[in-house]
């Protein structure tokens, strides 16, 4: 089955670019960033090995702060686009979302973030040919609403340029940090304005705001883990997938086991789904292991893969055309693995 998964060409709906980097890629972008054996990259290798992995999500927020240490760069941001790309086209996934939120320091503004970024996935793409990127620009809810405002108003300006990359806008950040309301305005324009809105909803409980949140709507929501019986009804009339992200939930403990997983009330519920990997690198997956814990956990086989994959390209943000494009890439895969 897990031959069957690796092969399968898959489509990764919910992957944050700077949570995607495995331990192995942050040491090949130590080694681009600091060059081998400099002292940085030495401190930088003895600093990994206290990376310990099973922590509660409130801690997860702190290892991002460590992973973007080595893309505060230009050139670290570059291959860090790069690698994360190269590492899931490893894993046969032929259509990614990244999401990444833009950054501001000393070696570049948000707007040159998202342009290096771009820039970088066009490179990707010669390279790395069998994989289609599109990117969304995340709002941190931690930070102000001024910077989402930038956020929105950059990403409907690339949308402009680079509109076959540049696709939505994504709502993350720490769940326990940040008002939702405050981000209304911000995240109403950026919809009027054409871009697609995926939106972490009900990744703690948070009954209010869940509310708040289904009421204004949401092309997709990330996580889901504490909506009600209710909400999946309504996410199942109004055609709103869930992103699950199995490893994800319970390795940052919001999910208490891969057996108590949402995944399968959405299953019994017949809801729109989609599996994905949400932190690759952070939380030690790839998309072909998600696939596998599904089939593990709950049952799943082949076809029902299949089914989940079609999903994925349906509720993706690509056009009629490249979706065309990927199922065809499934109806082959198909034919050689009857
Ligand atoms: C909410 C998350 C997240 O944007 O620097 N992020 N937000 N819930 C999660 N579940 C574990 N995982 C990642 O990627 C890292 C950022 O993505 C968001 C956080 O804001 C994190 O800092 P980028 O590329």
């Amino acid at each position: 089955m897990l031959d069957f998964l690796k092969e399968l060409p898959k489509v990764e709906l919910h992957a944050h670019l700077n949570g995607s980097l495995s331990i192995s890629t942050l040491r090949d972008l130590g080694e681009k960033v600091y060059g081998e054996n400099t002292e940085e990259f030495l401190e930088l290798c003895a600093r990994f090995i206290k990376f310990d992995r099973n922590s509660k999500l409130e801690e997860c927020f702190e290892k991002f702060a460590f992973v973007h240490e080595l893309t505060s760069t230009e050139k670290g941001l570059r291959y860090a686009t790069e690698f994360a790309i190269r590492d899931f086209a490893q894993d046969n996934v032929q259509y990614v979302e990244l999401r990444t939120t833009p950054k501001a320091n000393s070696h570049y503004t948000r707007r040159e973030y998202l342009h290096y970024v771009v820039e970088s996935i066009r490179s990707a793409q010669t390279k790395y040919p069998k994989i289609m990127v599109k990117l969304l620009a995340s709002i941190n809810r931690a930070e102000p609403v001024a910077v989402a405002e930038e956020t929105v108003s950059l990403a409907l300006e690339f949308a402009k340029t680079d509109g076959d990359i540049v696709v939505g806008i994504d709502l993350s950040g720490n769940p326990a940090r940040g008002k939702f309301s405050d981000f209304i305005p911000a995240l109403r324009s950026a919809r009027e304005q054409g871009l697609k809105l995926a939106i972490h909803c009900a990744e703690i409980e948070n009954p209010s705001e869940i509310k708040e949140m289904l009421a204004f709507g949401m092309s997709r929501c990330g996580h889901g883990t504490y909506l009600s019986k209710d909400d999946l009804t309504h996410m199942k009339r109004h055609n709103i997938p869930v992103e699950c992200c199995l490893t994800s939930n319970v390795k940052s403990g919001t999910v208490s086991s891969y057996e108590e997983h949402h995944l399968k009330q959405l299953m019994e519920a017949e809801a729109p789904k989609v599996l994905c990997t949400d932190d690759s690198g952070v939380f030690d997956t790839t998309l072909s292991m998600e696939f596998h814990l599904a089939t593990q956990t709950f049952g799943l086989n082949r076809s029902q893969c299949i089914e989940l994959t079609k999903e994925a390209v349906h509720h993706s943000f690509a056009s009629s055309e490249e979706k065309q494009k990927m199922l065809i890439k499934l109806e082959e895969f198909l034919k050689r693995n009857p």
